[in-house]
């Protein structure tokens, strides 16, 4: 899973990067067309995984992970500088963009608009999306307008209707995370990497004093946590990246500041239901792993993010929930109770299965 970090400049981005995948990133500079972005990769915390290790012993334990990518602050000017290209590539990439949105009033850090009103530049980021994906638009219908009426192909025909409804929406400011694909439509348009399209989840960066009005905070955003791909969540992205850096006594300083989880978890959460991703896991002696996979996904397909040649030999999946085996204690146990299901290819996944394919190539 990759993550891009996105927002106006001097948001917050690095610190809530810093705090997120533990870096050092240099934060307070400003960033815009100058340097590359930086890259994290963080474990994702799953006691499950520990569990499982400790029932297996494997050599190896594989976490899933999630790589986030913290790019320049994007504004209107970000056009002139020219680095807009640069911006879009860096994000094509990513499965779902985090905007980090300044909440904190710090009289010592400028704002971009001259002021803190979060709600106005969540807007304007949208609105720089929104002109970037109009103009790959633009130009990709000017070609195929002219196309299509000569081959008359029905594949370019579909494309140039999904573009115009695309460009609709976007003249009228709407980002396409809003509009209802069918994975036809989906699939279709893949390759362009709209920016708007991605999902989006809402970091509302807030200073250590505006935690203890974190809930009503967040209520103020509740209409657009119920708009399609989006999520809203909120963090202390100062405190958090210096908690991060502490080594010895992150625990005790949690514990006077009444803080129980740190943000990263958080995080990572919002953007798994964002996605709507869930894990299963594979284990045996040589490797407990967690494979996040798409909610709904079937054991054939799950088998082929394995490995390819499980799907392509898949004969049946031998499912137990990870819980039930934590419960019994072992795979043999489970065996004896008959507790290990025999799975066919159309069994869909659930979060939380370990699953052991058998597959003949
Ligand atoms: N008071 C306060 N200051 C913060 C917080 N988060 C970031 N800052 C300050 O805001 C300034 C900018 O932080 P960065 O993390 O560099 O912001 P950025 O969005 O990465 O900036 P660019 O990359 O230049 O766009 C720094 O001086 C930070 O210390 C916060 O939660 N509270
Ligand atoms: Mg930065």
């Amino acid at each position: 899973m990759k993550i891009g970090i996105v927002g106006l400049p001097f948001v917050g981005k690095t610190t809530v990067f810093n705090a997120l995948t533990c870096a050092q990133a240099r934060v307070g500079e400003f960033s815009l067309g100058v340097k590359e972005a930086n890259r994290g990769v963080v474990k994702i915390p799953d006691e499950r995984v520990h569990k499982l290790a400790s029932l297996y012993k494997p050599k190896k334990v594989t976490f899933a992970e999630v790589e986030y990518i913290d790019v320049a602050g994007l504004v209107k000017e970000t056009k002139e500088k020219g680095s807009e290209g640069e911006f879009y590539h860096s994000l094509r990439e990513v499965d779902e963009l985090a905007q980090v949105v300044r909440v904190f009033k710090d009289q010592n850090v400028m704002h971009v608009s001259g002021s803190v009103d979060p709600k106005r530049d969540i807007k304007d980021l949208d609105l720089d999306l929104i002109l970037i994906d109009l103009d790959i638009i633009e130009k990709r219908l000017k070609r195929l307008e002219k196309t299509v009426t000569s081959s008359k192909a029905e594949e370019e025909r579909r494309e140039l209707s999904i573009l115009q409804r695309f460009k609709e929406s976007l003249d009228q400011g709407i980002p396409l995370r809003e509009l209802e694909l069918s994975p036809n439509e989906e699939k279709l348009i893949r390759g362009y990497a709209f920016l708007s399209l991605k999902p989006m989840l809402l970091i509302l960066n807030m200073d250590e004093e505006q935690n203890n009005q974190r809930e009503k905070l967040e209520a103020e955003f509740s209409e657009m946590a119920q708009r399609k791909k989006t999520a809203v969540c909120s963090i202390c992205g100062k405190l958090e990246m210096e908690l991060s850096q502490l080594e010895e006594d992150r625990c005790a300083f949690m514990e006077d500041l009444g803080i129980n989880e740190l943000a990263v978890e958080r995080v990572i959460d919002f953007s798994y239901k964002l996605l709507d991703l869930i894990s299963f896991f594979t284990s045996n002696e040589n490797e407990v792993k967690t494979w996040p996979v798409p909610s709904g996904i079937k054991a054939i397909k799950a088998a082929g993010v394995v490995h390819t040649d499980m799907e392509r030999g898949f004969i049946k999946a031998e499912v137990i929930t990870f819980d039930k085996l934590w419960e019994l204690g072992s795979i043999h146990k489970a065996k004896e109770k008959g507790e290990l299901r025999l799975e066919g290819k159309d069994y869909v996944v659930t979060d939380g299965d370990v699953i052991f394919f058998r597959f003949n190539v």
